[in-house]
């Protein structure tokens, strides 16, 4: 496609071959945009139908800061920056795993296949502590966080989603509006919260982010962070990520994976099977 582009632009006279692939170059540029076009709407649409930033709660957007490489065939579910180093977890049968990535270059440094019988879902890291949901085995694994080699596990009801923890309790979305807290010695539950904003319930809560004592959610198939009041499950505002990415592979490759530096004060998000990483602030839209 390029080297196409390259001889047509050169002083030679263009080949009728070269005519056809500029030809072909601008229909498929035509039909990527068309595509992003229908992504961003169907994004917009989406965050409508679901009645996302129509609440109460305020609606911010957001300004890249930086742009860094990512496996795009990386299923993201899980992301986090613990001490400058960036983990993720992956999901899909086969092909899920936990690893270290080098957020410069997005090159995997360290990685734990899982089982193909599972599926990945979120990840945190707690202490010298790493856990990683898994979809509908009810099984999260508990990694030592140097080694990132299995040292437990424990069961829970229901889907596991997205997981993070507020320094004490473990927080675990299940896909639904609810929160759940869990005690990471006994794996016991000690409450629930449900999120809302107004009186709309909140659902399809995914990737999770516990920051300067806000829940920050993922809402699946959309463009938006919910911020949560981890006492309440009170929306207290949206982050508006649209137009983030717009050229997504397939209708899954939605927005997922929020991660909080909190020595360099920085916020990263990505999305499943996305190319690119990117930091992010979030800015007033008034
Ligand atoms: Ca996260």
């Amino acid at each position: 496609m390029e080297n196409a582009i390259t001889a047509s632009e050169s002083s030679a006279s263009p080949t009728p071959d070269d005519v056809a692939n500029i030809g072909t170059t601008t229909k498929r540029r035509w039909i990527i945009l068309a595509a992003s076009l229908l992504l961003v709407g169907g994004g917009i649409f989406t965050a409508w139908a679901m009645g996302l930033g129509s609440g109460t709660a305020p609606v911010v957007g957001y300004r890249i800061v930086n742009e860094f490489p990512h496996d795009a065939n990386a299923f993201t579910q899980g992301l986090v920056i613990t001490d400058g180093v960036l983990l993720e977890g992956t999901g899909q049968y086969g092909q899920s795993s936990l690893r270290e990535v080098d957020l410069k270059s997005g090159r995997v440094l360290r990685q734990q296949p899982l089982s193909p019988r599972v599926f990945g879902e979120g990840i945190t890291v707690m202490g010298d502590r790493i856990y990683q949901l898994t979809w509908k085995s009810g099984i999260c694994f508990v990694y030592d966080a140097k080694t990132l080699q299995p040292v437990d596990r424990f069961r829970y009801r229901g889907q596991g989603w997205g997981i993070t923890h507020d320094g004490t309790h473990l927080i675990l979305s299940d896909g639904g509006y609810n929160l759940e807290f869990i005690d990471p010695k006994t794996f016991k539950t000690i409450r629930r919260i449900r999120v809302i904003d107004g009186r709309r319930r909140i659902d399809n809560l995914n990737e999770l982010e516990y920051i300067n004592g806000e829940i920050w959610a993922n809402i699946w198939h959309s463009d938006y962070i919910a911020r949560i009041d981890p006492k309440t499950g009170t929306v207290n505002s949206w982050v508006n990520l649209t137009g983030l990415h717009p050229r997504r592979p397939h209708r899954e490759a939605v927005l997922n994976g929020i991660a909080w530096d909190e020595q360099s004060k920085r916020l990263f998000v990505t999305g499943k099977n996305w190319g690119k990483l990117f930091e992010v602030v979030t800015v007033s839209t008034r």
